[in-house]
């Protein structure tokens, strides 16, 4: 192996070293630790540990790291106290996660580094938006992310790239090709020669390194930093590596022919460093057995404090209340006395323009949604008044958008993301419930994020475009999700979630667009997130429902003059309001759960259970539902007529109250 030192003084060049040798003796110490049942799951990262390193010394501190499982120099490199690193691989106290996820996937904003999620691909979105918001800071950073070569297959890899390149956004997407992925060899997962070759796809720059050649990879990156920050763009960086152990430890390397372990042996990035810095005397043996002991002695500290704690004792209130980043809403501005009739659609549209005017960190993206103003307009304008940087086109690709509105988040940031119709949400739909939702609660990180969701039937669009998937997202813990039913609901409950720095769903039923209107304020004001509003009250039953299903509860019983109903409309579905159900049920010992989404496992399967188990003593009558049917959507009028519950409303009315 070649190694030109250029202008590096010594003490650099030993630096490197040192730096080399932490991760690869913390590993060697971790097999032993393994084979001695003292630790669990291990992911060697030897032989490929020239990459990490030398990335994290080439770039500034302040410059976020993304990196993966087999990046254990990220984590030196970065000065991550060993004590806090083992405790958190023990999965004790002392950790990032509160012993609630395990090896690296945690993120530290003091070192600047947003571990993984197990998906590996998101990591790129992430990037995108931590890059995104450097940028619009005008700070000069650098973002650089890790992906393995077989990471590279997934849509996440494509999506970041293109994101970036469209963008101009300074991340350095690395590959580091390490031969395998898991057992799967190169030549089973890409056809491409070389990962360069795809840069050239996405009109950006590929740079080949020597991936186990610590001084080139340095010496690379610290280039190629330096000019992103002058020039913001994506490059492609990739590091020729192998993997000289397991996937991970249990797994083995049977699948691996011994002559390429043999040939890569020989290409050892920290024997060949050392080997290089002996013969031309920058440090000789006693130096480096000093360093080597130096080293061991921080590592056994290390562990004999991450050892001397304990597993986590559970505490069940502490788990519910870290779910979502706490939040302690702002009284509503005072709002004034002049009023405007608003429709439907443009409440949405005069909450989102305040919010973009109460929060200059509030960045928004979408399709077609900058000068075109969105499918529906209701952006329309926004780029005038707010400018293209805050009011951001997308490509068509979900899934890194709102992977970049977390890394957004990540930097203080706050982000809407549009979804141009709800069904679409399927392609960030990971992002969603792995990363917005878990990252507060895995390691203190809130995902201050808003993804609107132009949802529901009754427009004759078919099943690709009428969707009502609100259920999806309610079985998913650290979501918050608002469903407004009229204009000043819609306002007040968008103002409400861009404020608080937890990830929101907000669905707006395209139906109600045009059709209702209503005198709104039209100064900002919020209307508070999990209180449910009775909107008509009786005592004979109870219709607790929400969204299209209020229009629908009010316009049958008007043609019902006989039966006085509570008709509860939720606003919130999550955390619903279990204090203002239980309150209806108790009035009028009769409940109809109302919904457009379809029947099964729907938002008021879990209603009836709650009612049933927490009011049972206040029933007369069985906790009915009433739902779409348990079809996708129909496209043909007739079909979806059919299809949605309103037809049977006044039916299932007169069957709860004759029981
Ligand atoms: C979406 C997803 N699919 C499958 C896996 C299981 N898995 C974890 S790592 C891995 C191999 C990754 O290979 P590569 O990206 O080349 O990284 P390497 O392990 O070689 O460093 C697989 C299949 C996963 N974690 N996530």
């Amino acid at each position: 192996m070649k190694f030109s030192r250029k202008k590096y003084s010594d003490d650099a060049l030993v630096g490197l070293y040192e730096s080399l040798l932490r991760p690869r003796l913390i590993e060697e110490k971790m097999l032993i630790l393994l084979r001695q049942n003292k630790i669990s799951k291990w992911f060697s990262g030897i032989g490929q540990e020239a990459i990490s390193v030398g990335i994290a010394a080439a770039l500034d501190p302040d410059d976020y790291i993304l990196p993966m499982h087999r990046n254990l120099g990220v984590f030196t490199g970065r000065q991550v106290p060993f004590e806090k690193l083992f405790a958190q691989w023990q999965g004790t106290p002392g950790g990032f996660t509160k012993g609630r996820d395990r090896s690296f996937h945690f993120g530290t904003n003091e070192h600047h580094i947003v571990g993984m999620i197990s998906h590996l691909g998101p990591q790129n979105g992430v990037a995108d938006g931590i890059a995104l918001a450097s940028l619009l800071k005008d700070e000069r950073r650098v973002t650089v992310v890790f992906n393995g070569d077989g990471g590279t297959s997934e849509g996440d890899f494509h999506e970041g790239l293109n994101v970036a390149a469209v963008w101009d956004l300074p991340v350095i997407f690395v590959v580091e090709n390490n031969g395998y992925g898991l057992s799967t060899p190169s030549n089973e997962q890409f056809r491409c020669k070389s990962f360069v070759d795809k840069a050239i796809g996405y009109g950006i720059e590929g740079v080949q390194v020597d991936g186990n050649n610590v001084l080139e990879v340095y010496d690379t990156v610290k280039k190629l930093s330096e000019s992103l920050r002058d020039k913001p763009r994506p490059v492609l960086l990739e590091c020729l590596t192998f993997r000289m152990r397991g996937h991970e430890e249990a797994s083995g390397t049977k699948y691996v022919p011994r002559e390429l372990m043999e040939q890569w042996a020989q290409k050892d990035p920290v024997e060949n460093f050392e080997s290089f810095l002996l013969k031309e005397k920058i440090i000789d043996d006693k130096a480096v057995a000093g360093l080597r002991k130096k080293i061991k002695k921080e590592i056994d500290e290390g562990l004999t404090h991450a050892f001397a704690e304990h597993h986590p004792v559970p505490d069940t209130a502490l788990e519910l209340h870290d779910v979502y980043a706490p939040f302690e809403p702002l009284a509503p501005a005072p709002v004034g006395a002049t009023q405007s009739e608003k429709r439907f659609i443009d409440a949405i549209s005069d909450g989102l323009r305040q919010s973009m005017e109460r929060h200059d960190n509030l960045v928004l993206m979408g399709q077609d949604i900058a000068e075109y103003g969105g499918v529906f307009k209701i952006t329309d304008g926004f780029v005038a008044q707010f400018g293209k940087p805050r009011v951001r086109n997308t490509p068509l690709c979900e899934s890194a958008i709102v992977g970049a509105a977390l890394g957004l988040s990540i930097k203080g940031m706050k982000a809407m993301v549009e979804m141009q119709f709800a069904d679409f949400v399927t392609e960030g739909f990971n992002q969603i419930v792995n990363n917005l939702a878990k990252t507060h609660w895995r390691w203190g990180q809130p995902a201050d994020v808003v993804v609107r969701m132009p949802t529901g039937a009754g427009t004759a669009a078919g099943p690709f475009h009428s969707q009502s998937n609100e259920a999806w997202f309610f079985h998913t813990p650290g979501l918050k999700i608002v469903y407004p039913s009229n204009p000043y609901d819609a306002k007040g409950l968008l103002c409400a979630a861009l404020e608080d720095p937890n990830p929101y769903l907000y669905f707006e039923h395209k139906a109600l667009y045009r059709s209702v209107k209503e005198m709104i304020p039209d100064d900002y004001y919020t209307v508070e997130i999990g209180k449910a509003k009775l909107v008509s009250e009786g005592s004979d039953l109870s219709i607790i429902t929400y969204g299209m299903g209020v229009h629908w509860a009010r316009e049958i019983l008007a043609t019902m003059p006989d039966v006085q109903a509570d008709v509860l409309d939720l606003r919130t579905l999550l955390p619903w309001d279990q204090a203002a159900v239980k309150m209806t049920v108790e009035k009028t010992n009769r409940v109809l759960v109302l919904h457009e989404d379809t029947l099964t496992g729907g938002v008021g399967a879990e209603l009836a259970a709650w009612i049933s188990e927490n009011c049972f003593a206040s029933l007369d009558a069985p906790v009915m539902r009433l739902a779409s049917l348990d079809t996708p959507v129909p496209f043909a009028p007739t079909l979806e007529n059919n299809f949605l519950p309103k037809v049977h409303l006044k039916a299932k009315i007169q069957e709860l109250l004759k029981y």
